[in-house]
C-alpha cells in the first residue's frame, strides 16, 4: 500500500536525569523572573530578537498542525501612535462605563487604568492574530477551510513567544484592550483573522515597578492521584 502520509523517525535525545534536572533548574531560574512590564525603555532591540522569538512561536503544536496564527510585528511610530490612540478611547470606555465594579476590584491590585504609554514607549508591539479559518481566492470563488482548536492553538504559540523573548532578556507584556477590532483595521488583516493579544515589546524603563503580587504554590495548583 502506497504511504499517502509518510512518518519519519523521531529525533528525541534521551538525556541521564542529571542532566534533565540541569536542564530544568537553568529554564525555571531564568522563567521565574518573568513578570509583565508596564513601563518600557525607547532604547531600541535588534529586530533578529523578535524574529527569533516568532520563529520558536511558530514551532508550537496546533490543532491539525494548521498553524492557525499570524504575528504582526509593529515598529513604524506613526502605527503605534495609532495603535495607543485608538485602545486608550476603547479602555476609557471600558474602565469608566463598561467593567463591572468585581472586575475593577479585580484588577485594583494590577494598578492598570486607560492610559497605555506603553503602546508608544515599547520599540515593537507584536500584535498576535487567530486565523478562525482557512481562505483563498480560487477560479470558482472563495474557498475556506476549517481550522481545529483555534483559541487553544494561539494560546500555546503565544507562551512560547513570551517564553522565548522573556530567555532573549525582554520584557514583554500580554495586553488585549477591549474590543480589539481596531487593530484589524489599523493593521489591514483579512477577514479570517482575529486579534488575539497584543505584545509589547522591548527594555524595562530604569524605573519601571511591577506590583507586588505573588504566583500559587504548587500545592494550590497541582494534584497527583
Ligand atoms: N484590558 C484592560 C483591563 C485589564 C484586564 C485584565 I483580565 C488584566 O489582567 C489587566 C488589565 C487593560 O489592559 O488595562
Amino acid at each position: 500500500m502506497a504511504m499517502t502520509h509518510p512518518h519519519i523517525p523521531l529525533q528525541f535525545e534521551r538525556r541521564p536525569e542529571a542532566e534533565q534536572l540541569t536542564a530544568f533548574r537553568n529554564f525555571l531560574t531564568s522563567i521565574a523572573t518573568r513578570r509583565s512590564v508596564r513601563f518600557f525603555s525607547p532604547e531600541p532591540v535588534a529586530l533578529e530578537l523578535i524574529t527569533n522569538a516568532i520563529r520558536c512561536a511558530s514551532l508550537a503544536p496546533s490543532g491539525a498542525n494548521q498553524q492557525p496564527w499570524r504575528f504582526v510585528v509593529v515598529a513604524d511610530p506613526v502605527v503605534k501612535r495609532q495603535i495607543r490612540e485608538a485602545a486608550e478611547a476603547e479602555e476609557r470606555e471600558s474602565y469608566q462605563h463598561r467593567m463591572p465594579p468585581e472586575w475593577l476590584q479585580a484588577l485594583a491590585p494590577l494598578g492598570t487604568d486607560w492610559h497605555k504609554e506603553f503602546l508608544e514607549a515599547a520599540p515593537y508591539l507584536i500584535v498576535v492574530f487567530r486565523v478562525d479559518y482557512g481562505l483563498a481566492e480560487t477560479a470558482e470563488g472563495e474557498q475556506r477551510t476549517k481550522h481545529y482548536y483555534v483559541q487553544e492553538s494561539v494560546g500555546i504559540a503565544t507562551g512560547f513567544l513570551l517564553a522565548a523573548l522573556h530567555l532573549s532578556g525582554l520584557a514583554t507584556l500580554t495586553h488585549t484592550p477591549s474590543p480589539m477590532g481596531f487593530l484589524q483595521n489599523i493593521l489591514d488583516r483579512p477577514k479570517n483573522e482575529r486579534p488575539f493579544v497584543l505584545i509589547p515589546v522591548g527594555l524595562p524603563a530604569a524605573d519601571a515597578t511591577v506590583p507586588d503580587i505573588a504566583k500559587k504554590s504548587l500545592s494550590d495548583l497541582m494534584t497527583i492521584r
